[in-house]
């Protein structure tokens, strides 16, 4: 049972009673301050390699939705990862209540309507996700900030299932054929900066890796994904709408926040 969320009375404000880590000096997300940037000069690039044809699942954990990959191939490696591999375990997604707001990660004070994460940990130094999670070097992140336009028609295919998952822990298997790759921007300059998970436990253990381009969807698949609700279908009509769920930024401090690409 999950009693954390993002209501006054379990939200990011009192995570830390039952998570200590949330209080750490290398919390996640953070303001990308475009004025206090290091340049990173040449950008390495990054390389990706996904499975495009297998089945996923669906998720209603309760806090968002989620697509687990359920252990099929794929790799991340270059830009900040120095030679180490990285694995996709799942991909999810926070927004807001209203447009405008909903990112996690915010651009000079601005927010956008929502960010996708994809999540990524380190095959070449660990045995699994939860080992890797514990660990400084365990997982890469790729941050995709989402903001109101067009329809996104790879998303959609995940979008279209969320009637089917409206209640905390249900699940569906998503058939279609997915290419992540369609879910980044067209170009791969980016933010990086050593983080933490955005959610209980807020470990810190995450490469973030930020695009700089925002990606479009439009103002009805947000809006989809604000029917989804915290509850078991048993609350029956109680169960309450996720209308929000990103934590607010919290400090850099003396971290090292580098850009690649122009
Ligand atoms: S995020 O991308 O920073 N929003 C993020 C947050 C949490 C997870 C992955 C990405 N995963 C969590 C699982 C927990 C597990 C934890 C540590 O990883 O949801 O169930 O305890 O392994
Ligand atoms: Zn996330």
């Amino acid at each position: 049972e999950n009693d954390w969320g993002y209501s006054g009375e379990n939200g990011p404000s009192t995570w830390t009673e039952k998570f200590p880590e949330a209080r750490g000096a290398r919390q996640s997300p953070v303001d990308i301050d475009t004025s206090r940037i290091s340049s990173g000069g040449s950008a390495p690039l990054l390389k990706f390699r996904y499975s495009v044809n297998h089945p996923r699942s669906v998720v209603n954990p309760g806090y968002c939705w989620r697509v687990d990959e359920n252990g099929y191939e794929s790799e991340l490696r270059g830009g900040p990862l120095g030679q180490d591999v990285y694995k996709l375990q799942q991909w999810h997604c926070h927004w807001g209540a209203v447009n405008g707001e909903g990112s996690e990660h915010t651009v000079d004070g601005r927010s956008f309507s929502g960010e996708l994460h994809l999540v990524h940990w380190n095959t070449t130094k660990y045995n699994s996700f939860q080992e890797a999670a514990g660990q400084p070097d365990g997982l890469a992140v790729l941050g995709v900030l989402l903001m109101v336009g067009s329809k996104h028609d790879e998303l959609d295919k995940v979008i279209r299932l969320l009637p089917f998952i409206t209640h905390k822990n249900d699940k569906v298997t998503l058939s279609d054929p997915l290419d992540p790759v369609k879910l980044l921007p067209s170009q791969y300059a980016y933010w990086t900066y050593p983080g933490s998970l955005t959610t209980p436990p807020c470990t810190e253990s995450v490469t973030w890796i930020l695009f700089k381009q925002p990606v479009q969807v439009s103002a009805d698949q947000l809006a989809s994904m604000r029917k989804l609700k915290c509850g078991e279908a048993s609350c029956g009509t109680e169960a309450m709408e996720v209308l929000h769920n990103y934590r607010p930024t919290l400090p850099l401090g003396n971290r090292e926040l580098r850009d690649y690409g122009s």
